[in-house]
């Protein structure tokens, strides 16, 4: 379990966020492999006329469906990492996701949540004390979330960093994340059918609100088709939990 092969060649900030979401996987939770369809491990496409190389990671727990860690290279202009914990229905815990977006301008885009996965959108009360309790860092550049976007929790972080210091901030926010989320999951026990449905219906929500991301879709379209897009956004990124 690594990211050697491309994980060194990323934007830092991308590569550090990949070891600390791994490590944290194998120190804080008990996991065991979650077979992708074959042909999605690792893949490579051309994007105008540079070559995009994705790699996957996944795993899963008793508590987690799948854990899932892509790191993807498009020549040298674009880095990017996609991370998601989905959770399994039968525990009330919320979705973790993270996106981090480089260019040669350094890191656009830098988001991480713990988003609920309910039909009324409400974190468990656990993660709303423990997450209120962080001291919140100040980002000289926050953005604006899309519309698709009311899917996140009031905790969603979505920034710009514009300096170091502040990619260490957002790495840090996220390994408060993780922390926070890795012992909740833990202590995580199964709900009734009636809740089990509902919370099915609250991630495929979430999933359905992803997959609207067009600038997602925009890279995977122009590298590999319109038809590979949509199968890889619905059955890797965001598949429908059963
Ligand atoms: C934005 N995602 C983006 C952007 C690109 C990608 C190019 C625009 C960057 C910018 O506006 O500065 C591309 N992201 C990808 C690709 C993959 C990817 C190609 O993950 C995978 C192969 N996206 C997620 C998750 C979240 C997420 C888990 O995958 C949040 C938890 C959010 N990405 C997200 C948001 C934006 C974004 C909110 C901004 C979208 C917008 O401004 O319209």
């Amino acid at each position: 379990m690594s990211q050697e092969s491309i994980g060194r060649q990323l934007h830092p900030l991308i590569g550090d966020l990949a070891t600390l979401i791994v490590k944290s996987w194998q120190e804080k939770l008990t996991i065991a492999p979650y077979q992708l369809p074959e042909e999605f491990g690792y893949v490579e496409g051309k994007l105008e006329g540079e070559k995009l190389v994705i790699e996957n990671q996944c795993y899963r727990t008793p508590q987690l469906r799948k854990m899932h860690l892509e790191l993807a290279k498009v020549g040298n202009q674009l880095d990017i990492l996609h991370c998601v914990m989905f959770p399994d229905s039968d525990y009330n815990l919320p979705i973790f996701g993270c996106d981090v977006v480089a260019g040669r301008g350094g890191v656009s885009a830098a988001i991480a949540d713990l988003s609920p996965a309910n039909p009324e959108r409400r974190l468990p009360d656990a993660y709303t004390m423990a997450l209120s309790a962080l001291s919140t860092p100040e980002f000289s550049q926050n953005r604006e979330l899309p519309e698709w976007g009311h899917i996140f929790s009031p905790f969603c972080l979505f920034i710009r960093p514009s300096t170091p210091e502040e990619e260490q901030a957002f790495l840090k926010r996220v390994e408060n994340y993780l922390d926070i989320h890795c012992r909740l999951t833990n202590q995580a026990i199964e709900v009734t059918n009636w809740q089990a449905q509902a919370n099915t219906e609250g991630q495929r929500y979430y999933c359905t609100q992803q997959q609207q991301n067009d600038k997602t879709r925009r890279v995977l379209e122009k590298a590999f088709g319109v038809e590979w897009a949509e199968r890889y956004m619905t059955q890797v990124l965001f598949d429908l939990p059963k």
